[in-house]
C-alpha cells in the first residue's frame, strides 16, 4: 500500500501515526416528495444537514444531485448542475473536504472548477469524456463498481465469482486512468455494496476487503449505509439501520478501509474514535 492519499486541498496518511479512517458524510441534494420541488428549498435543507454533520466531526462531505437508488430514473444536467453546485460553493470553505457524487463529465467540469476535493464516480469514469474531465486536477477520484445501471442493476445480479470480478473490473479501470496519465495517489476503489449484487454478494465483497486492497493496491472506501445488506441482517427497516450501518462501517474499517460513506456522522465518529483508541 502506498504511504499518501491525494485528495485536493487534504492528503490523507495511509501509513504510521497520522492514518485514522476518515467519515464521509452523505448529502442529498434531490427536491423531495414532501417538498414544493422548488430549488431553493432543496438548497436551505441541504446546508441545514450539512452544517449539522460538520457539527458531528464530519471529515468529507459527499454531495449528490441524482438519487441512484435501485429502480430511479436519471436526472438531466441541468437539473443536476442547479442542484449541486450552489451547495458546493456553499460548503466548499468551512473546513470538510468536499465530494461531488456523479457520473457526468460535465457536471465533474463544473466540480473541479470550484475547488472539490473528491469526484466519486459510482460508474467508475466510464462515461465518454469522464477521465478528460479529471485529468488535469489534483482531486481525489473514487472508482466504484456496478453492475448494469441503477435502472436494472438489481433485476438479476449475477457472478461466477463476485470478488474476483469486482477486482478485475476494478484493475481495468485503474489502469484507464494511469494510461491517461493520472497521478496513482488520487485512486481509490470502492466495491460498490448494492449496485448489482445480493445480500450474499455484497458480503462476500465485505469479508474481501483486504483482498480487493491488497490485489488492487488502492486505499478503500466502503459506503453500506442504511443499505439493504444492513436490513438483511439486522431486519430493520430504513430509518432504524443507523447500529446495524456502524456495525458494518467498523468491519470494513477493521480490514482496511480508510473511508466510510454513512448517513449517520455522529454515531460513526464515536465509533471510529473508540475503535482507533483500541488499536
Ligand atoms: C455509494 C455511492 C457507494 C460510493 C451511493 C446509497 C446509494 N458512492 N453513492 N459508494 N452509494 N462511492 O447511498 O444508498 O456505496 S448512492
Amino acid at each position: 500500500m502506498r504511504s499518501t492519499f491525494q485528495f485536493g486541498r487534504f492528503n490523507y496518511p495511509l501509513q504510521g501515526a497520522g492514518r485514522r479512517p476518515r467519515v464521509m458524510g452523505i448529502l442529498n441534494v434531490t427536491p423531495d416528495s414532501f417538498s414544493d420541488g422548488g430549488n431553493y428549498q432543496a438548497l436551505e435543507f441541504a446546508l441545514g444537514h450539512a452544517e449539522a454533520m460538520i457539527e458531528e466531526g464530519v471529515d468529507i462531505i459527499d454531495i449528490g444531485g441524482e438519487s441512484t437508488r435501485p429502480g430511479s430514473p436519471p436526472v438531466s444536467l441541468e437539473d443536476e448542475l442547479q442542484r449541486v453546485m450552489p451547495v458546493v460553493y456553499a460548503l466548499r470553505d468551512l473546513g470538510p473536504a468536499i465530494s461531488v457524487d456523479t457520473y457526468k463529465p460535465q457536471v465533474m467540469r463544473e466540480a473541479i472548477i470550484a475547488g472539490v476535493d473528491m469526484i466519486n464516480d459510482i460508474n467508475g469514469f466510464r462515461a465518454c469524456g469522464a477521465i478528460d474531465a479529471v485529468r488535469d486536477s489534483d482531486c481525489a477520484l473514487c472508482i466504484m463498481h456496478m453492475q448494469s445501471d441503477p435502472q436494472h442493476m438489481q433485476l438479476a445480479p449475477s457472478y461466477a465469482d463476485v470478488v474476483d470480478e469486482v477486482v478485475a473490473f476494478l484493475r481495468e479501470r485503474i489502469d484507464a486512468l494511469l494510461e491517461a496519465g493520472i497521478d496513482p495517489r488520487r485512486l481509490c476503489i470502492d466495491p460498490g455494496f448494492g449496485f448489482g449484487k445480493t445480500v450474499e454478494h455484497n458480503y462476500a465483497l465485505l469479508k474481501a476487503t483486504g483482498r480487493l486492497i491488497e490485489e488492487t493496491g488502492m486505499p478503500l472506501l466502503a459506503g453500506l449505509s442504511r443499505k439493504s445488506m444492513i436490513g438483511a441482517v439486522t431486519g430493520k427497516p430504513v430509518e432504524r439501520r443507523a447500529a446495524g450501518s456502524v456495525g458494518g462501517a467498523l468491519a470494513a474499517v477493521a480490514q482496511g478501509a480508510i473511508i466510510v460513506r454513512v448517513h449517520d456522522v455522529a454515531d460513526t465518529v464515536d465509533a471510529l474514535k473508540v475503535w482507533q483508541a483500541a488499536q
